[in-house]
């Protein structure tokens, strides 16, 4: 890393600060023309749609970098304890319209594109989303980095700058086709490298003993290579503020010194390669969600991103004479799940081997400068990296968790004696094969532990970690998860936006406790039907969307009953789908009249991990009933299913807000927290959904009455599996879930082909771990109280309301407030 020498400037203009262009539409107007011109080299006349959108995003750049620079500088002076937010995800979503309303700027440029003759919608769609994320879990990193802004405090966000991110899904035959995300093709106007502050990287080799004359023992890592961790900053522009964060992710590059050793041995090729493997490092997101797989590319990422931050951290941001040993006043590392944790045994690295700390008074820093979040309860779910490994790419860090082992579990004999058993199942190091429990390692080292629902968080106490729990007294906490307003109400649905505004006066964006104030206006009559008008305009906006993305046709006047998150077992599509079956079979048998079914359309959006094969299968199956049941005369036209391919952030800002019914149906227990469930309901959906993660605490906000509840508790759930869980019994009881099953088998859905669904038809009878039978019949029940309770509009745009005014709660501001209370303790700088 190179020192950071400031310039001696003399000239009047270097010492004053930088200006933003004037915040009017003819500043906005030269802004972007000069833009489009000295950084396009383009004319307007014959500029392309991708020069305009890159010219009008440099001109939102350029209004937000003097606070950029201001706050880059106030939080080093200030040296106020701040947050260093590490996580492999951000699901960020697109940046134009975020960051033109954080800087109230959304008019301005409107106008001014007006006055270039601009259409800014076009300019809109030319802007990939940068989709570094694979569902919750990156999003969440999004939302908490705005509401961090937001509010004022101190902090970072580290990651990874993967070149290709979440797969673009396709259909082909019905079936799921990835295709590379190449979102970097056309160049991002919202990144800043830095090559200069790059840091390097080392992997491999081994470690070394010496002791000195004094006899103490030092132990050195003589790496085998390394890379360079170039990083590019985001702006992260809080709403209306005047702040801008920053996000810093990583890029792997060579490093020329390593190239040009194998070059001057005259190995082109073996050149090449070599710098093929170091990029390889960030070039991939790894497309599993909840399931981690024990690649050891996926563990260079991750040593790889959380060794630059803290080097970057300690290096940048800290004053020059700044003492170690006051770290844990000065910042908390915010482990966003188990994918950054290899960044503890790295800090005691750091501070041990290459500060010359003592081990103990390194410790007892370490543990006040971290803190855990969990975000899961299946077990499939918790990393671990097998000791040879780990061991080959990072023989210190071995050593190191070897220690932190040692002495913990020697602790733990202290407290609780020789109980072996006890002591095998808290140690870090499981057997058979030899591996690491990273949850456990970041337990011990944590100030804090949390989980992300009330409920997620209790079994995180109780199930997975009670050892921990017992012997941590009050590490554990809870952190409900949180979604931002800023995109997910006001940018997705100003419809509703302007009419909160209307009802509440501003404020709310930022206060969105003040939602309650419209349950006052749920009773009166005049503001339903403008609310019910909301909904209506929203549906008619997607339905163009989907006409133009995918020649889908939506009709207005259905239910709109809507399950858009990762295809997984536990979350259970597969349900939603018997539902749909069922509801067709009784049509199509002559048991049901079809002008007596209530009007729906179900849309889907999911990704299926690309090796997840049962996954695949069920979004086969869902087409395959799509296709049937949307072009059988005799279901005329009432029951639609469509399932959008590649559903991603700005598809959800589409779908979310125009839907009526939002499904929210893994099986209790299984579903840490889930935030889509939130976003729908702060949009006005209803939710049909089982006691699990955050829908027990939404139901608890909106009342039983404005919420659909169905299914076996986590407790039911537990003593149904103690008991011995027989699909075929809840086959054999319930004739409607019999037809359903049957006519999936019989190969209706497959041009009489019953192989082809074979394998989801007797993994629901035989195997199904997540129970979809068990649930089933309490579903169809509730779904028919869905139908009765829409037959009462007004009812329902009633309780589309309270769900509106009631769930305030689920702002990530009120997430981020939680966080600094309870875990980081950074108060907002003024
Ligand atoms: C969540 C993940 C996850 N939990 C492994 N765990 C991954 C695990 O790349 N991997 O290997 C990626 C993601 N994601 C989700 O987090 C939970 O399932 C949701 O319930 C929760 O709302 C979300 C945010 O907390």
């Amino acid at each position: 890393a190179q020192e950071s020498t400031p310039a001696a400037a003399s000239h009047p203009l270097a010492l004053a600060p930088v200006a933003a262009p004037p915040a009017s539409v003819d500043g906005f107007v030269r802004e972007f023309l000069r833009n489009l011109n000295f950084e396009r080299g383009v004319a307007l006349s014959s500029s392309a749609p991708n020069d305009r959108y890159m010219a009008l995003a440099y001109t939102v750049r350029d209004y937000l970098m003097a606070r950029w620079l201001e706050d880059q500088a106030r939080q080093r002076e200030l040296q106020a304890k701040g947050v260093c937010y590490l996580s492999a995800e951000y699901l960020l979503g697109r940046q134009l319209d975020n960051n033109l309303l954080a800087a109230r700027l959304t008019e301005v440029a409107t106008e001014a594109m007006v006055a270039c003759g601009i259409d800014i919608d076009e300019l809109r769609q030319q802007e990939v989303e940068p989709g570094l994320g694979n569902g919750g879990l990156g999003r969440l990193a999004a939302c908490f980095i705005d509401s961090l802004a937001t509010m004022s405090v101190p902090s970072i966000g580290y990651g990874i700058r993967y070149e290709y991110g979440i797969f673009r899904q396709t259909f082909v035959d019905g079936q799921q086709v990835e295709q590379p995300d190449a979102w970097l093709t056309l160049g991002s106007p919202w990144e800043f490298p830095h090559p200069e502050a790059a840091q390097k990287i080392f992997f491999g080799g081994h470690t070394e003993k010496t002791t000195d004359e004094q006899g103490v023992e030092t132990t050195t890592w003589v790496p085998g290579w390394h890379v360079l961790a170039v990083p590019y900053n985001y702006m992260v522009p809080g709403y209306h503020n005047g702040r801008v964060n920053t996000l810093r992710l990583w890029r792997a590059v060579a490093s020329n010194a390593f190239d040009l050793r194998i070059f001057n041995s005259g190995d082109y090729e073996e050149a090449v390669r070599a710098q093929t493997f170091a990029e390889n490092i960030s070039k991939v997101l790894y497309p599993e969600d909840s399931t981690p797989q024990g690649k050891e590319l996926r563990l260079q990422q991750q040593y790889f991103f959380v060794a630059a931050s803290i080097a970057d951290f300690l290096d940048h941001q800290l004053s020059a004479d700044f003492d170690l040993e006051n770290l844990p006043e000065r910042v908390i590392f915010q482990l966003n799940d188990t994918h950054p944790v290899i960044a503890v045994p790295e800090f005691m690295r750091v501070l041990v081997d290459e500060r010359g700390m003592e081990w103990d008074a390194a410790w007892a820093i370490t543990q006040k400068c971290f803190a855990y979040t969990c975000h899961t309860l299946l077990p499939e779910a918790l990393e671990v990296w097998p000791v040879d490994l780990l061991g080959r790419l990072l023989p210190r860090h071995l050593e190191i968790i070897y220690r932190i082992n040692e002495e913990f579990l020697l602790e733990v004999r202290e407290r609780f004696g020789d109980d072996e058993l006890r002591i095998r199942n808290m140690s870090i190091i499981s057997e058979n094969p030899r591996s690491v429990r990273m949850a456990y390692l970041a337990t011990v080292a944590g100030a804090k532990v949390n989980g992300v629902a009330e409920l997620h968080s209790q079994l995180l106490r109780e199930k997975v970690l009670p050892d921990f729990d017992e012997f941590y007294p009050g590490k554990f906490t809870n952190v409900t998860n949180g979604v931002t307003p800023r995109r997910f109400v006001r940018l997705a649905n100003p419809g509703l936006a302007g009419l909160i505004t209307e009802a509440l006066g501003a404020g709310w964006t930022v206060d969105l406790e003040r939602l309650r104030g419209l349950e006052a206006f749920a009773e009166d009559p005049e503001f339903r039907v403008k609310f019910a008008e909301v909904k209506r305009a929203n549906k008619r906006i997607l339905s163009d969307v989907l006409r133009e993305r995918d020649g889908f046709v939506l009709n207005e006047d259905h239910l709109l009953d809507v399950m858009v998150k990762r295809l997984h077992e536990y979350k259970r599509q597969m349900l939603k789908l018997l539902h749909i079956v069922t509801e067709y079979e009784g049509i199509v048998s002559g048991r049901v009249e079809a002008s007596s079914v209530q009007p729906r359309t179900f849309i889907f959006g999911a990704k299926a991990a690309p090796g997840y094969a049962m996954a695949k299968r069920i979004i086969h199956l869902i087409n395959a009933v799509g296709s049937v049941v949307n072009d059988d005369p005799r279901v005329e036209g009432r029951l639609k299913v469509l399932f959008p391919p590649n559903y991603n952030v700005t598809l959800a800002e589409r779908v979310i807000p125009a839907a009526d019914l939002s499904e929210q149906i893994s099986l209790a227990g299984k579903e840490a927290s889930g935030t889509g469930n939130m976003k729908f309901a702060l949009n006005g959906a209803l939710t049909i959904g089982t006691d699990d993660g955050a829908n027990v605490e939404i139901r608890e906000l909106v009342g039983d009455d404005n919420f659909f509840l169905f299914g076996m508790t986590e407790p039911e759930v537990e003593a149904l599996w103690a008991k011995g869980y027989k699909p075929a019994e809840f086959y054999q009881a319930d004739s409607g879930l019999r037809r359903a099953i049957d006519l999936i088998a019989s190969g209706a859905f497959s041009d009489g082909d019953r192989s082809v669904f074979e394998p989801v038809v007797s993994n629901l009878l035989y195997d199904d771990r997540f129970m979809v039978l068990a649930d089933y019949s309490s579903y169809i029940a509730e779904q028919a109280k869905v139908d009765a309770a829409y037959g009462d509009q007004d009812a329902w745009t009633r309780a589309s309301i309270l769900n509106v005014a009631r769930t305030g709660f689920f702002s990530s501001d009120r997430s981020i407030r939680d966080y600094i209370d309870r875990i980081w303790h950074t108060p907002p700088i003024l």
